[in-house]
């Protein structure tokens, strides 16, 4: 009976693959639409049951969303900076004596903890409480870094959706996204007309905030960025990366000169505020007291901190900021915070309460939220790095948060887990080796490349130029070397550069002016003909083509599954990830006033070829799925 479908649409078969396509396109789906959307979910779901791994599967049903006064009028920094523009309001809050608090814990909290897994649904959930309680607060990051591939690779979802939905929800709110500067969203070097399209349309998409950064703090790579960010009136945030530690006496590179210069330099382009970005948790509470304080005498801009727990310090080099005069620090929400993530901001709200630097945070408000994110964060049990307590040997290996899970099962995946000591022994000696520079997506990812590199062939930073003469080294390695990734402070050590790059010529100038221009008319033209895109506007197009431009493969894949599957971001997150347990039911929204209620009763053993038939009941009626079994 179901034959007649959408799958069987020759449009749709020539590749219709957004999510808001039926919504905008009715016509084509009036009649089987709920049928077909039933079929296409309960494969998506069969093929979960059958296949998802990742140990005991977590559920939450019965979603709670936080509570809060919908009646209260909420004004809130994105409201001042409407009325004032990005000068003078964050002119305004150099004047003013609290401790601005940036929410992190939809971006860069659930990145470091949980692999930025966590879907638009369950932030959304967060959205319009968020948008009430921190009516006090400066902005809430919530986009960019990785969130834009893993959105599209993992979750199959739209971050374009995302942002759209979170605009939506958050209409006080300051929204921020994190720019890896020429690379954009991704992780390498875009062709420049790439990354000035993408802001331009995150610009329009609802992005108020630009927080910009280069992985080298190469300069040079951020100006284009910046200059294009100032050109949308948002508010741009010229950023460096934390290494080393300002108060070692044996510190050459990194010292307090080295970022009040630079910082010097970002201000001179237009900035409007200025970050320092602890990737790693480096900077110590007595160190962070002298940068700030160095940072401040310096700047006529505010002074923003971004800090990760994973040394246990966070808190403290937080205080000592505030004492020192930071203008705005990045805090998450208490059961997203600490360890890989940011210290917590129920603790630095109590710590600050009734001083002259109260951040105005209720804490009754931040527990309500903080109660929400603790049941949702058990869905994401399996992407959970593992890190249970604190770890001072951050200092000395300077292996950013995010990364120091990651490397710990790369080194599993490689059976080789009893040597994770030998492992961060090596990232140290491979930063040795590129220089000594900051590490951040990307430099950081070369770097732990270059480590696993020397795992796997014996080789340490004293006999690699003995071993290494006829190794072909990691593509990221030889790239980083090339120049592509931009030009370290203090250069590349020259004799390794010969012997990685084996004859082939270096770059000295920023990459992006090698690459040749995307030509995004060609782009929108192919998408067009090969998913027949003319119920879409040209703004949707253009946002279409910035991912197609900065992410072909990735696209093109979460445009098959939505053709395979259909709309996926509705079901409930724990659904998504393993589908519903024997017995368990689920209503899923498929338009207004539309619900299909789906609830899951036998699957079969296995067949010859490894089939299960799966049975479900859709709306009281009996429907079957066969799939194969893949484990
Ligand atoms: C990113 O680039 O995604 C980061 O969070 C870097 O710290
Ligand atoms: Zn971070």
């Amino acid at each position: 009976p179901f034959l007649i479908n959408v799958i069987n649409n020759e449009t749709f078969r020539a590749g219709k693959c957004y999510t808001t396509f039926i919504e905008e396109t009715p016509s084509l789906f009036q009649l089987q639409r709920s049928q077909d959307r039933a079929t296409k979910i309960i494969e998506f779901l069969g093929d979960r049951i059958v296949n998802a791994t990742g140990g005991d599967k977590p559920f939450y049903e019965n979603r709670e969303i936080p509570q809060f006064n919908e009646e209260k009028t909420v004004y809130g920094a994105r409201d001042e900076f409407l009325k004032l523009g990005a000068r003078d309001f964050t002119q305004k809050i150099l004047n003013d004596k609290k401790l601005y608090v940036t929410d992190t814990t939809m971006r860069d909290a659930q990145q470091s903890l949980m692999a930025t897994r966590m879907r638009t649904k369950d932030l959304a959930g967060a959205a319009r409480a968020t948008n009430a309680f921190m009516q006090n607060a400066y902005s809430v990051e919530c986009w960019g870094g990785a969130t834009f591939d893993t959105a599209y690779r993992f979750l199959k979802e739209s971050p374009w959706k995302r942002l759209e939905i979170l605009r939506e929800r958050m209409p006080n709110t300051m929204l921020q996204m994190l720019l890896r500067a020429s690379n954009a969203v991704g992780y390498s070097n875009y062709p420049d007309n790439v990354v000035k399209n993408f802001i331009d349309v995150s610009s329009k998409a609802g992005i108020d905030i630009f927080r910009i950064f280069d992985s080298l703090n190469w300069v040079e790579n951020m100006k284009m960025p910046i200059e294009e960010a100032l050109k949308t009136g948002k508010i741009v945030e010229g950023t460096l990366c934390y290494t080393g530690d300002v108060t070692n006496p044996n510190e050459k590179k990194y010292t307090l000169d080295y970022y009040v210069k630079k910082a010097k330099e970002l201000e001179a382009l237009g900035i409007h505020t200025f970050c320092i970005k602890d990737m790693a948790g480096l900077l110590k509470p007595y160190a962070a007291k002298e940068l700030i304080g160095a940072l401040k005498s310096e700047l006529k801009i505010p002074v923003h901190l971004h800090t990760h727990d994973s040394t246990g310090n966070g808190v403290a080099t937080v205080l000592m900021a505030a004492e020192a005069g930071v203008d705005i620090v990045d805090l998450a929400i208490e059961s997203m915070s600490t360890l890989t993530s940011q210290p917590s901001m129920n603790s630095v709200v109590a710590a600050l309460q009734g001083t002259d630097r109260d951040t105005g945070l209720d804490l009754d408000e931040l527990s309500e939220l903080g109660r929400y994110y603790g049941r949702v964060r058990k869905v994401y049990k399996q992407f959970e790095s593992g890190m249970n307590a604190p770890n001072v040997d951050i200092y000395k290996y300077e292996i950013p948060g995010g990364q120091y899970s990651n490397l710990l099962a790369q080194v599993e995946s490689m059976g080789m887990k009893n040597q994770f000591e030998e492992i961060k022994e090596l990232y140290r000696q491979a930063n040795e080796l590129l220089g000594n520079v900051t590490k951040v997506t990307p430099t950081s990812k070369v770097v732990g490349d270059m480590a696993i590199f020397m795992l796997k062939n014996g080789l340490t930073k004293d006999n690699i130029f003995e071993l290494g003469q006829d190794l072909s080294f990691p593509a990221s390695v030889v790239d980083y070397f090339k120049g592509m990734i931009g030009q370290p402070e203090g250069g590349f050590n020259p004799e390794l550069q010969k012997m990685i790059l084996k004859g082939e010529k270096p770059i000295t100038v920023r990459p992006g002016t090698l690459l040749p221009d995307v030509d995004f008319d060609a782009v929108k033209a192919m998408l067009k003909d090969k998913y027949d895109l003319s119920d879409f506007s040209d703004y949707q197009l253009d946002l279409k083509a910035v991912s197609y431009a900065l992410y072909p493969k990735v696209y093109e894949d979460y445009c098959e599954h939505f053709q395979a599957y259909n709309d996926v971001t509705r079901l409930e997150s724990h659904v998504y990830f393993y589908g519903l347990r024997r017995g368990e039911e689920t209503t899923l929204k498929i338009g207004e006033g539309k619900d299909l209620l789906i609830k899951f009763m036998e699957m079969s053993a296995p067949d010859e070829e490894g089939k299960r038939v799966l049975s479900f009941e859709i709306n009281g009626s009996v429907r079957e799925v066969t799939v194969q079994d893949k484990k």
